[in-house]
């Protein structure tokens, strides 16, 4: 399907057929540029950026790359191709066919889960819009600004449900989408992580590994629904969301790498003073941001969850793919339980634990790129390994919430925590220091210190590419 750059809204929903909508969403792209001009990256809106605009919903056109300034990128609204005759995979209304209009029972549910994703989409673009300014190369840049105007379309993907589907609800929460912001004291983001700073590039990367990460996790839940937009909205943006995992994934590895390089050189894992993280620091940047990406899943039971689900408007990871009955009313499933002494599991009606369900797929998921760093440190013979802490760790969201779990599990009171959190959060000492090596390095071809150069370019550029034209 050809979207029509005719348009001043690219999309493949054939927007101009439905007048009403288009002047809404018309009325709504000044608010959204004003938005992206003074929260978006800070600096930069003239460079010629080398991005991956989508053109079309399909294979063959959703990834076209060029030189483009950002506020002329193309935010447009895809939906994947809708599948023939799907019906709904799970709950009460498995069977029937998928609903292209809302329910009218099922409206407020579904509203405040279009809001919440669309909530953060522009809250990460916030959090990361100083980050251009430290970039450790040409190419780094790019990938960060690429993320950047792919969450801003994510929001837009969200702005169309909300205007195609809510009516004047749904038009005020738009609006809302573009008041409340990331740390703000008055009109802060929904979700805790999206209120936490992203004040250097190791705190991307691991953002984009572990927060995006649960971005992955949610849409493809939300992918399932039985309300069709919100399905095939969901399916094409996990598309691009692949790549911003991949940016953080190999962002990690190419810290690690360096790390090791310096350590092996030097002769000592001290390597601080030569300009490197050193391993301990990567562990303690790694607890917190996979600890506040685990609180985005919910709390362990939960029957905001239950209803989601038995409503047919979120399944679970691969919903379809999995062999049960989808309905899941006698089924039980094990989640942590913690008494305030002990952590001990527990079965419990599968239905409430479906937060833990789809967290239980994340903290695999996120193992799987723990495990290629380690490869990378025992590669270079050097004896440490990453890990993820116990998932009670620094946690404010559901059943840890009101204790203090160390990185391996052990429950401690507040005072024996108070000691020893700063072994295993950065200090301000420590997030100072990885501040000071925040060092622009913008000359094409040239790389930071504090990091390997990737092992290739962005579609098949070499890595010396002008990936951003200064100044444009
Ligand atoms: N922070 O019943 P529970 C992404 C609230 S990321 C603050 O467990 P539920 C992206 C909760 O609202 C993916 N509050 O909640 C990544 C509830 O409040 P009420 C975003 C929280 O609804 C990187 C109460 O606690 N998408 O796309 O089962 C860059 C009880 O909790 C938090 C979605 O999240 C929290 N972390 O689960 C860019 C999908 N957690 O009712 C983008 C849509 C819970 O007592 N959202 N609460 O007032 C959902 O599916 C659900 O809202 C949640 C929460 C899974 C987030």
């Amino acid at each position: 399907m050809q979207i029509d750059y005719a348009q001043r809204i690219p999309n493949n929903v054939n927007l101009a057929d439905n007048r009403r909508l288009q002047r809404a969403l018309e009325e709504w792209q000044p608010h959204f540029l004003h938005w992206w001009r003074e929260l978006g990256p800070q600096g930069f809106q003239a460079a010629d950026v080398y991005l991956r605009t989508a053109v079309s919903a399909d294979a063959s056109g959703w990834a076209t790359f060029g030189h483009v300034k950002m506020p002329d990128y193309r935010w447009g609204i895809f939906l994947a191709e809708a599948e023939p005759d799907r019906t709904i995979a799970f709950g009460d209304h498995k069977g029937e066919p998928v609903w292209q209009d809302i329910p009218g029972e099922y409206r407020g549910m579904l509203r405040r889960l279009v809001v919440t994703q669309g909530d953060t989409e522009p809250a990460s673009v916030e959090q990361q819009r100083r980050l251009g300014a430290t970039a450790p190369s040409l190419y780094d840049l790019r990938n960060l600004f690429q993320v950047n105007v792919e969450e801003a379309r994510h929001l837009w993907a969200m702005v169309y449900l909300l205007h195609a589907y809510f009516g004047r609800d749904g038009r005020e929460e738009a609006e809302a989408l573009l008041e409340r912001h990331s740390g703000s004291p008055d009109r802060p983001r929904i979700l805790g992580a999206f209120n936490e700073a992203t004040p250097d590039w190791l705190a991307y990367f691991m953002f984009t590994y572990f927060t995006d990460r649960d971005g992955k996790y949610q849409l493809a839940s939300l992918a399932e629904s039985g309300f069709d937009p919100l399905a095939r909205t969901c399916r094409f943006m996990l598309t691009e969301e692949a790549h911003h995992m991949f940016v953080g994934e190999t962002g990690v590895a190419r810290v690690v790498a360096r790390t090791c390089d310096l350590m092996k050189e030097q002769r000592t894992p001290k390597v601080a003073e030569y300009g490197g993280i050193e391993l301990p620091l990567i562990q303690k940047y790694l607890n917190f941001h996979y600890s506040v990406s685990l609180d985005l899943f919910g709390a362990e039971v939960s029957t905001n969850a239950a209803n989601y689900f038995t409503a047919g408007l979120k399944g679970r990871f691969r919903e379809t793919e999995r062999a049960d009955d989808h309905q899941l009313k006698d089924q039980q499933y094990k989640i942590p339980h913690c008494d305030g002494q002990r952590i001990e599991t527990e079965s419990r009606p599968a239905l409430l634990a479906l937060n833990e369900i789809l967290r239980d797929d994340y903290v695999a998921d996120s193992a799987r790129g723990v495990a290629r760093w380690n490869k990378i440190i025992r590669g270079a013979g050097i004896d440490f390994e990453l890990q993820l802490p116990h998932r009670g760790f620094n946690r404010q969201i559901g059943e840890f919430a009101s204790v203090r779990v160390t990185p391996d599990g052990k429950i401690v009171s507040n005072e024996v925590w108070e000691a020893a959190a700063h072994d295993w959060l950065p200090t301000s000492a420590e997030r100072e220091f990885v501040g000071s090596l925040m060092k622009p390095a913008t000359l094409t071809g040239e790389y930071a210190g504090w990091l390997t150069p990737p092992a290739r370019g962005i579609n098949h550029q070499a890595l010396d590419f002008d990936y951003v034209r200064m100044g444009g």
